[in-house]
């Protein structure tokens, strides 16, 4: 695990080994979960990091890798836990976090495509579900959960890279994340899903131009987290909803999470602006991670004061 290097890529076999070696490195803070199965029959595990404690705590999700192309967001994960169990002892903004909120990172949720993408096609985004028998594969998950299930921004053809799937939630990976978080929704206060590219913070919804009650509070605490994250690397990403500031989207986890009910639930897309695009050079994961986690921290903060105070000793 010490040689584990957060600056590269990794085959999901190296990622599956890596969730089990952090588990038992920082045994006392991290344990790892099992979710469900891909289509495939892979194991989905996520980890739940959790300070002991008897205070009734809150919840952040956060997943990366819905997409499988988008490698940059399962190293992203990766960095998030690493950063808190690295930290968590000792840097006091990690440690008040910890106090009230528990995190639960699952950082990839589309197995099946993610190996796709190391063995057959770097550029595949959906899963592996077979459909017309055999003639074509793969639904797009993040156009499959059951919110406004495909009235915009996603196809009926299972030819195409937005198929929606062949009801709401028909995949046994929406299934498993849809029913994980449906039983813990009155807890969680923030849903975080992770993807790239366009370097956005993206707001509900997209399967409309109406904005959720707290629009305006989950723009301010984007643009300050947007602000946090320029400040490392002088990277610009712009902050809007999803149907404003890039396209029409239904069936998207981040609007299924928000419309359930869980207050603070962004979409991040991270770098780049398109330069490398999907193919993001191994070279730019540190700087990235970086600026993100800064995003990141700052988001939680906010998120923080909000439930306990500034000054709250918890
Ligand atoms: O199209 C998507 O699912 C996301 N963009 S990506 O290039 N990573 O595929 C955007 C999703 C944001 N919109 C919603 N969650 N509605
Ligand atoms: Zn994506």
């Amino acid at each position: 695990l010490d040689a584990y290097s957060y600056t590269r890529y990794h085959p999901m076999e190296e990622i599956y080994q890596w969730m089990i070696q952090i588990s038992e490195k920082y045994a006392e803070v991290v344990t790892q979960h099992f979710l469900g199965m891909t289509y495939e029959t892979r194991p989905m595990y996520y980890l739940k990091i959790s300070q002991p404690s008897n205070n009734p705590k809150k919840i952040i999700w956060m997943d990366c890798g819905i997409h499988a192309r988008e490698w940059i967001a399962p190293a992203f994960c990766q960095w998030f836990v690493k950063e808190i169990l690295q930290n968590y002892k000792d840097d006091s903004r990690i440690k008040k976090l910890l106090r009230n909120l528990d995190f639960y990172v699952l950082p990839v949720l589309n197995i099946d495509g993610y190996i796709y993408t190391w063995t057959t096609d770097r550029l595949w985004r959906k899963s592996r579900s077979s459909h017309n028998n055999g003639t074509c594969f793969g639904t797009d998950l993040n156009r499959n959960f059951n919110v406004s299930w495909c009235s915009i921004g996603a196809s009926r053809n299972c030819q195409d890279i937005t198929f929606c799937g062949t009801g709401p939630v028909s995949e046994p990976e929406t299934k498993a994340v849809s029913s994980f978080i449906e039983s813990k929704k009155d807890n969680i206060v923030c849903f975080l899903t992770m993807h790239s590219f366009g370097q956005l913070i993206l707001t509900p919804y997209g399967y409309t131009k109406n904005k959720s009650s707290n629009h305006e509070e989950l723009i301010q605490v984007g643009q300050k987290a947007a602000n946090a994250l320029k400040e490392k690397h002088g990277t610009n990403y712009r902050v809007g909803s999803s149907a404003d500031i890039l396209y029409a989207t239904s069936g998207s986890s981040r609007d299924w999470a928000r419309d359930i009910g869980i207050p603070f639930s962004y979409t991040f897309e991270l770098r780049d602006n398109g330069t490398y695009g999907f193919v993001l050079p191994e070279a730019q994961i540190q700087a990235t991670c970086e600026e993100s986690m800064a995003a990141m921290l700052s988001v939680l903060d906010d998120v923080y004061e909000k439930y306990w105070g500034v000054d709250s000793a918890g």
